[in-house]
């Protein structure tokens, strides 16, 4: 039930926002700040909007990592990246 109840906050986030999020296949990530996956300059709730709509996907733009499949550890390197692209 404790795994379930800490997954709650990550569906309710998937189903408010998959509706409003658009998904581009043929966007390219900034070199600079791969996390950028909307190529807006800034890692924020876009970029993980779209990470969590392609999570568990091969092959797609929230892949932040390259290696084939959107998961965790694209996810611990969003959030680590947080924020301007231009911050130090
Ligand atoms: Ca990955």
């Amino acid at each position: 039930m404790r795994a379930v109840s800490g997954l709650l906050p990550v569906l309710v986030l998937v189903a408010c926002c998959a509706s409003t999020a658009t998904v581009s296949a043929g966007a390219q990530r900034g070199e600079q700040c791969p996390a950028d996956i909307t190529l807006d300059g800034i890692v924020n709730r876009a970029d993980l909007e779209f990470l969590l709509i392609l999570w568990n996907h091969f092959g797609t733009d929230a892949d932040i990592n390259n290696d084939l499949i959107v998961d965790v550890f694209d996810l611990l390197e969003l959030l680590a990246s947080w924020g301007s692209c231009d911050a130090p």
